[in-house]
């Protein structure tokens, strides 16, 4: 079986986003594996590098609509019951937004070509649910927040001057046993740029969610108004619509093709294109593959299928004719019956926020 050059070895580092340093996206190649490398993970950052947290003097406060104020150390936590699963980041600003479109859409993951901006990884730490269970949650309990401890003035033009990365969780999510509260990545303390010393892990749902550097948890009698919960982070449901936003939650059904990776030189003969394919808390039940730009379908095989809440891989044979230009194309399908659809999803928005649309991936066979 044929193998696509890629030269000489190239070393794999994350890309800025041309987001003023505050983010980075992994490289293509580094979406081949089950698990991300932790230092090829996207960064989304709100503000530039990590806020410093002293771990001597750090607790974690709970507190609100609970019958018990909580304030807890690492090693509290760390004695309680652990939980370990995989799961499969995705920031709602990943993937290109196509040519005609790009040059209205505002996204601050400005120039990213790929779809680097998610990364599959296992986690350790312990349930939320057991958290909030120890703090005894009271009966007008109706969100719960999670405060991280980065704030500043809103990197889009500054405005707010002053907004803490603060979000919020509906009560059904929050106590779902795999919500976690997580210290560990691929095996080791989570790094700075990824949330040290505590995140919250929000399996299934897009990557904003999983509030960073914990600070305090706050159990709310009423819903999150902050900032980033309402003024980011949605999409328009139509130009005309009478419902104005929807606010993302559960990532969208969705895949990718890895390899080829972009800009490798593909042989002509027998290839296996490969990839990756996720759809929050669903199962992925299909994966299609076009090799002639959308005209004709393959099956494609599941080569594994989700490990707690991971992407599913898959792979397709290409018998491939002859040496030139190919638009390759694959397209999943859930066990709710939902396909990724051919176009971008929210045209008429200019955030290009859950782009979920089958992807055109262009291949030279030489
Ligand atoms: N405190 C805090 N949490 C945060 C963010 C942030 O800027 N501050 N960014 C969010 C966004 S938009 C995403 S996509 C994920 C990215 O996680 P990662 O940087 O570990 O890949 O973290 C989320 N949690
Ligand atoms: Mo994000």
């Amino acid at each position: 079986m044929a193998t696509s050059q890629t030269g000489p070895q190239e070393e794999l580092q994350l890309i800025p986003t041309n987001a003023g340093g505050r983010s980075f996206a992994g490289p293509p190649k580094a979406l081949q594996s089950q698990v991300t490398p932790t230092d090829l993970f996207y960064v989304r950052n709100h503000w530039k590098g990590a806020p410093e947290i002293d771990i001597e003097s750090y607790r974690l406060s709970v507190g609100g609509e609970v019958a018990q104020a909580l304030s807890l150390s690492m090693d509290e936590l760390k004695s309680m019951q652990h939980r370990r699963y995989q799961a499969t980041f995705e920031c709602c600003g990943n993937g290109p937004i196509p040519e005609y479109w790009a040059k209205q859409t505002r996204s601050v993951m400005e120039k990213v070509t790929g779809h680097g901006i998610m990364g599959n990884a296992e986690w350790v730490g312990v349930s939320l649910a057991d958290v909030l269970n120890m703090a005894e949650i009271g009966p007008n309990a109706v969100e719960v927040m999670f405060e991280g401890a980065d704030h500043g003035p809103d990197e889009v033009v500054g405005d707010p001057e002053e907004v803490t990365y603060e979000r919020s969780l509906p009560m059904e999510k929050a106590l779902h046993p795999d919500t976690m509260l997580a210290w560990e990545m691929n095996g080791e303390p989570l790094t700075p740029l990824h949330g040290y010393p505590l995140r919250l892990v929000v399996p299934g749902w897009y990557g904003m969610c999983s509030v960073k550097w914990l600070a305090a948890i706050h159990v709310l009698d009423e819903e999150f108004k902050g900032f980033y919960q309402i003024e980011r982070y949605r999409v328009m449901n139509g130009p005309d619509a009478d419902e104005f936003y929807t606010y993302l939650t559960g990532m969208r059904v969705k895949s990718i093709i890895t390899d080829p990776a972009p800009g490798d030189l593909v042989p002509v003969g027998d290839y296996v294109v490969s990839g990756a394919a996720w759809s929050g808390e669903s199962d992925i039940t299909r994966i299609e593959v076009s090799t002639d730009g959308g005209e004709t379908w393959t099956d494609a095989r599941i080569t594994a299928p989700r490990s707690g809440y991971s992407w599913t891989r898959w792979e397709c044979d290409w018998a491939i004719p002859a040496a030139g230009n190919y638009v390759l194309m694959s397209r999943a399908t859930n066990d709710k019956g939902e396909t990724q659809p051919m176009e971008f999803p929210n045209k008429w928005d200019g955030m290009g926020y859950g782009n979920n649309m089958v992807f055109r991936h262009d291949v030279e066979v030489v």
